[in-house]
C-alpha cells in the first residue's frame, strides 16, 4: 500500500470515527438490552461495518448498513417530535421500527422484514433504555408481538402488538431498567418500546428482536 493511499484510508477512517463520535455526542438514547435493531448493528459491526462476512452472518444488519450507515452512527437519534402522544396516528403500519420514517427516512431499513439477529431472553426479562442526555421519561410503554406473529415474514403493525408494561414519570438516569413479563410467549418476537422523553415532546421508538426461551 502506498503511503499516499494509506494516508487517504486513514483520513477516511478518521472521518468515519468522527461521524460516529458526533452521533454519540448529540446524546439521546436507545434500547441497549435487548438491543434495538440499529443499536445492535452498531454494537456488533460499528468497528468493522465493511466486512463482507456480515452479509451472511448478520444479513439484516448488512442491508441496513448498505441502505444508510447513519442509522447506525446515530443509533441514539430515532425519535419524533411534537406528536402530542398520537403515536399510532403518526406511525403507519409497516413503519414502526423506523418511527414512521423518522429523520427523513434515515432509519427506514430497520423496517425491513427478515431474520434480524435476536437476543435470547427468559420470559421474565428487562428492557434497558440508555438515556445519554438524561432526558428522563414522561412514560415508557413496552409492547410485545402476539404469539403467532412471525417477525421473519410479516411487517410489524400496531395490531400485532400487545401492551405488556407501562411505566410513568421516570427520573433521569443513564440507564432505565424496566421489568417485563412476556407471559407464555415462546420463540421469536419483537419487543417494541416507546420512550416519551420529559425535556420536550420527543418520542423514541425501539424494535428489539428477541427469542423467548421460557
Ligand atoms: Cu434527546
Amino acid at each position: 500500500m502506498s503511503t499516499r493511499f494509506r494516508a487517504a484510508a486513514l483520513a477516511s477512517a478518521t472521518a468515519l470515527l468522527l461521524a460516529g463520535a458526533a452521533g454519540v455526542a448529540a446524546a439521546h438514547g436507545s434500547a441497549t438490552d435487548p438491543p434495538s435493531r440499529n443499536y445492535g448493528c452498531w454494537d456488533r459491526w460499528g468497528d468493522d461495518f465493511q466486512n463482507p462476512a456480515m452479509a451472511t452472518e448478520d444479513p439484516m444488519c448488512w442491508q441496513a448498513w448498505q441502505a444508510n450507515p447513519n442509522a447506525m452512527w446515530n443509533w441514539n437519534g430515532l425519535y419524533r417530535e411534537n406528536l402530542n402522544g398520537d403515536h399510532q396516528g403518526n406511525i403507519p403500519d409497516g413503519t414502526l421500527c423506523s418511527g414512521g420514517h423518522a429523520e427523513g427516512g434515515r432509519y427506514d431499513a430497520l423496517d425491513a422484514v427478515g431474520d434480524w439477529t435476536a437476543a435470547d431472553k427468559p420470559n421474565d426479562f428487562s428492557v434497558t433504555v440508555h438515556d445519554q442526555a438524561l432526558h428522563g421519561g414522561d412514560y415508557y410503554r413496552v409492547y410485545i408481538t402476539k404469539q403467532g406473529f412471525d417477525p421473519l415474514t410479516e411487517p410489524l403493525g400496531w395490531g400485532d402488538l400487545e401492551l405488556v408494561k407501562e411505566v410513568g414519570k421516570t427520573a433521569p438516569a443513564t440507564n432505565t431498567v424496566i421489568d417485563v413479563d412476556a407471559g407464555s410467549r415462546s420463540g421469536r418476537h419483537i419487543v417494541y418500546t416507546i420512550w416519551q422523553a420529559s425535556h420536550l415532546d420527543q418520542s423514541y421508538y425501539f424494535c428489539s428482536d428477541v427469542n423467548f426461551t421460557g
